[in-house]
């Protein structure tokens, strides 16, 4: 592998904004080319971070590039053709979330993935918050003891739609949009689910699917969760996007406060830590936590792919994460409790 990896990225729109501003934040890598089927938008990314070429057809691209890696921050419906491409021509790819529009796409990604014994993570970058890597350095410490409770709380009022219009048409909204992250950081803060209790909610009018949504998890080591997210809550200031809550053990608590305050009441006390952001040039408010989360995730993607091993979030871990979404929109259709491993 080369001292700098050579990448690109497919779907230069909202979001991958971030993406090109984090690999530019990577000193090992360099991407090469950008590929958006808008060129106006391919064209903008190319001139704003000095990348070398533009295509507005993928299959062009990876015909003609010689790529260690693609990017592919663009919307789910697009991914499983995209990724067939890269997996095609042995090339890694990192994909934004939610993976795929069914459990079914995910599946076929995956194994499409290992026919080529191609890596394939998503980029499923909360977890890879600061904050939330302080919480799991707490929980690995043992300081709370075994876990018995947590509250993910998602919660805000913001204009989600001027910067992303397609939600208000998508049919699952709030669990596909935000619930899969949340889902994604309950595995890793209280490990594997095998029951799933959920409420969705249409508050909004006008738009074609939930926008809030309550998930009650049951977890194999013990533990329960409450995961509880809308984009109809009005309050000041609206805490976008942050994720607030408590975990519970068998020795303490552990509050996950505004504005990235952790609070820890253990055996010895109650003792306050601060989660900082990284003070990168590009990042703004409300956005930090969220900017600075994709170089993480970024960063994990590339170690992984020099080291050999499979990335945390890689496509087949994340069978179990989108397997918990699927058992949420059963359980909301039913009003049943579902278990994620009899979905088939
Ligand atoms: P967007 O519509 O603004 O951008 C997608 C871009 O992909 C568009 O420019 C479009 O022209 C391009 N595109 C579509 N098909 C293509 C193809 N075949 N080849 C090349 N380009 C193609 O969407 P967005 O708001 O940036 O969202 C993209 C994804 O990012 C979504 O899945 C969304 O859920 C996710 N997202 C994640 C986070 C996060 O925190 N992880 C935040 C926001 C959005
Ligand atoms: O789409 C959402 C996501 O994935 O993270 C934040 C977001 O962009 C808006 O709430």
């Amino acid at each position: 592998m080369t001292a700098r990896l050579k990448g690109a990225v497919i779907g230069c729109g909202f979001f991958a904004q971030n993406h090109l501003h984090g690999w530019a934040d990577l000193d090992d890598v360099e991407i090469v080319a950008v590929c958006d089927v808008d060129e106006s938008k391919a064209k903008l990314a190319a001139e704003k971070f000095g990348i070398a070429r533009v295509y507005t057809s993928a299959e062009a691209m990876l015909a003609t590039e010689a790529l260690d890696f693609v990017d592919i921050p663009t919307t789910m419906e697009t991914h499983e053709a995209l990724t067939a491409l890269a997996f095609a021509h042995g090339v890694p790819v990192i994909l934004q979330k939610p993976f795929a529009p069914d459990l079914d796409g995910c599946k076929r990604m995956v194994a499409a993935a290992a026919a080529a014994n191609v890596p394939l993570m998503i980029h499923e970058d909360f977890r890879f918050q600061n904050l939330f890597r302080t919480v799991r350095e707490i929980l690995d410490s043992g300081e709370l003891g075994r876990l018995t409770f947590g509250r993910l709380s998602w919660r805000t009022g913001i204009d989600v739609y001027s910067n992303q219009p397609y939600l208000v048409h998508v049919k699952r909204f709030m669990i596909m949009d935000v619930g899969i992250h949340l889902l994604d950081l309950a595995r890793f803060l209280f490990g594997e689910a095998n029951g799933v209790f959920c409420r969705t909610q249409q508050i909004k009018e006008g738009i074609a699917g939930e926008d809030a949504a309550t998930i009650l998890l049951s977890h194999e080591q013990g533990a329960t969760s409450i995961l509880d997210f809308s984009y109809a809550t009005k309050r000041e200031p609206d805490p976008f996007p942050q994720t607030l809550g408590e975990i519970e053990g068998t020795e303490g608590t552990l509050i996950i406060g505004a504005d990235r305050v952790l609070t820890v009441h253990g055996k010895d006390g109650t003792r306050r830590i601060a989660v900082p952001h990284d003070d990168r040039s590009w990042t703004s408010e409300p956005w930090t936590q969220i900017q600075d989360s994709v170089v993480h995730t970024q960063r994990h993607f590339v170690d992984s792919l020099r080291r050999g091993v499979e990335p945390d979030t890689s496509g087949r871990d994340s069978l179990a994460t989108y397997a918990l979404l699927e058992a949420a929109y059963l359980s909301a259709a039913r009003g049943t409790l579902i278990h994620p491993d009899r979905l088939g």
